[in-house]
């Protein structure tokens, strides 16, 4: 076993709750057939798939004082914070298997609250195309995947911001957004005043990935959890079609294995989220497998000669 890491837990939430698009909910079975307790255990890392999450179906309704599906969106977010303090008590790092990018309200509510019990600092990293910081005012969809970074900021309902016990979950300072390239205008003056940390994509064209991702790791240490919230729209939609939410001009397969590598190198993920893949829109899976080769780099599989 691989003494790198503590011991994985898989988590299916097989839901699109959250999205303007049905599929995301096939997400965890193609991350399981594309492989991903295998490519984890051929890491060294010992895994174990919990299987998945039980909640509401989807009634595929209207929006509603502009949220969409609120009620289902909450009974999931309780059952993904609940499963993920489990694996946080029992010592283990949970990987969320998306679904869409709502349960990151969830996981971000149960992350803040693992560290405020066990007192370590808190570092988000949120791998996406959007800046998922949209509130019921200013939504174009009503869709809550839009919402999560927003409700961790307790900017939301208060059923939501109020999930793991603490309104805000967390502060802005603890996030930092990378290969964010769609920002609808009203999101981007709240991103402003709550003064997130935004590393666009025309960031990282000027500067590059590596000092983009050296920027964003930078003050994590040993006492650090570190979160990474991977939307796989994050990717460029011609490596990564199987999403809803497809932007093109996002990080090639390159610099996205530079990103996980660069996490693996600090040593410090405790949890993470794969969302929003969605398997009605992929051809042949290769989004999924994309998904889980870059999993396996976020587990210390390198591209370096020089280890
Ligand atoms: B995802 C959007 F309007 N901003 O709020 C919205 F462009 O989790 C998209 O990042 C949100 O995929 C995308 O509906 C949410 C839209
Ligand atoms: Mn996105
Ligand atoms: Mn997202
Ligand atoms: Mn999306």
């Amino acid at each position: 076993m691989n003494s790198r890491y503590p011991p994985v837990s898989l988590i299916g939430a097989p839901t699109d709750i959250g999205a303007g698009h049905r599929g995301a909910s096939m997400g965890p079975e193609a991350l399981r057939i594309a492989g991903i307790g295998a490519a984890l255990s051929s890491r060294g890392v010992d895994v174990i798939d919990r299987g998945d999450i039980v909640g509401p179906r989807n009634p595929w309704l209207p929006p509603v004082d502009g949220y969409r599906h609120l009620n289902e969106v909450l009974a999931w977010n309780r059952a993904v914070m609940d499963a993920l303090s489990d694996e946080f008590r029992a010592g283990r790092l949970p990987i969320l298997l998306g679904g869409d990018h709502c349960l990151a309200i969830g996981s971000l509510s149960a992350v803040a609250r693992h560290c405020r019990e066990t007192g370590k600092k808190l570092r988000v990293l949120w791998l996406d195309a959007h800046s998922d910081f949209n509130t019921h005012e200013v939504t174009p969809s009503g869709n809550i995947h839009g919402m999560p970074v927003a409700c961790a900021c307790g900017l939301g309902p208060d059923v939501l911001t109020g999930l793991g016990g603490h309104v805000p979950a967390m502060r802005p300072d603890q996030i930092r957004q990378i290969g964010i390239r769609s920002v609808d205008p009203p999101e981007k003056r709240l991103i402003k005043q709550y003064g997130l940390d935004v590393y666009d994509m025309r960031y990282i064209d000027e500067v590059g990935m590596k000092r983009t991702m050296e920027a964003a790791l930078d003050g994590v240490d040993a006492d650090t959890h570190l979160h990474v919230s991977f939307d796989v729209d994050f990717l460029d939609p011609s490596i990564a079609p199987g999403v809803g939410t497809t932007v093109p001009g996002g990080p090639n397969y390159r610099e996205a294995q530079l990103v996980m590598e660069m996490i693996a190198d600090s040593g410090r993920m405790g949890s993470l989220d794969i969302m929003e893949l969605n398997p009605a829109l992929d051809s042949h899976n290769r989004t999924a497998e994309l998904a889980v080769d870059l999993v396996e780099s976020l587990f210390g599989k390198s591209t370096l000669m020089r280890d």
